[in-house]
């Protein structure tokens, strides 16, 4: 079958080797700079420029066109976005799909709201590829893939949740309780999409603690975990280890967020995706 896998550039992956994939760019906007969130943006100097930055700074998702162009001439088109609880970017998609069903008779479009972000969008991605590798239907995938991702879950360290609050992503208070010095918040993707705080953490091993105790009580009991940080690829490690530690077959990959991620989780955020119990 002819497959391809679309996501939103918060799923920070910019290619699936030779498997058909295109990232459609949500972008940081500020009066002087906008940030498309492509391959071709440095994030380290984006957010290096963001903290010297006094104005106002937002972001935007990418319009139905772009998922179009995305979408491309492919028979079938699976598309993974960003949660719908946040962001504009699932209903975009929803109407590129549609556009491109009725354009293209015979054609194929499916859109999975992740209600998460991040790395969790990274493991249903790689489920999607499984799937299509293993020769299911269209149909399948899509039934396998809603199914499969009410079996993964997405919990997080903050150091700053300024962007969040200052964007209406986060109520404010939400915002300064992680405003101390040395505070990690640790929160979760709730059922619904949106942000919800766990705990406050006194420093940064209290809170890698605290995100393991978090994954194995929302159900992980080994198998895959994604780690995507913001320049924290000590923490990300660190975490790793605690993880093999108590589980010695889990697959776990570290990589850097991209520019969308980056931007909201903030230096030194780390994001982790990972399967619960039952996940096929
Ligand atoms: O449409 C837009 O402009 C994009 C808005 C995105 C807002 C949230 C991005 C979050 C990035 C930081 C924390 C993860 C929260 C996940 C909760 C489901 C990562």
């Amino acid at each position: 079958m002819d497959l391809k896998i679309i996501a939103d550039s918060s799923a920070d992956t910019l290619s699936l080797g030779e498997f058909p994939f295109a990232s459609a760019p949500l972008k940081i906007v500020t009066a002087e700079k906008e940030y498309p969130d492509t391959a071709d943006t440095d994030v380290y100097q984006m957010v290096e420029e963001l903290a010297r930055y006094h104005g106002r700074s937002s972001t935007s998702c990418p319009s139905p066109d772009d998922f179009l162009s995305a979408f491309g001439e492919a028979e079938n088109v699976v598309c993974v976005t960003i949660t719908s609880g946040l962001s504009g970017t699932y209903n975009a998609a929803c109407i590129a799909a549609q556009d491109y069903e009725e354009q293209h008779p015979g054609r194929r479009a499916f859109v999975l709201d992740s209600l998460s972000t991040g790395p969790e969008m990274r493991l249903s991605i790689e489920k999607i590829r499984e799937l299509a590798e293993n020769g299911e239907s269209f149909d399948a995938i899509c039934e396998k893939i809603k199914e499969y991702s009410k079996h993964t879950g997405l919990i997080f360290m903050l150091e700053s949740l300024k962007n969040l609050a200052n964007n209406g992503r986060v109520k404010p208070i939400v915002a300064k309780a992680a405003g101390l010095l040395g505070i990690r918040l640790v929160c979760k993707a709730s059922d619904e999409g949106t942000l919800e705080p766990i705990e406050k953490c006194r420093g940064e091993k209290r809170a890698l603690a605290c995100l393991l105790d978090k994954m194995k009580s929302f159900g992980y009991v080994g198998g895959k975990v994604r780690i995507g940080h913001v320049f924290n690829e000590a923490a990300a490690n660190e975490f790793k280890e605690k993880v093999l530690a108590e589980f010695k077959d889990a697959e776990i990959e570290i990589y850097p967020l991209r520019a969308l991620c980056s931007f909201y989780a903030e230096k030194g955020g780390m994001l982790i995706g990972f399967e619960k119990a039952g996940a096929v």
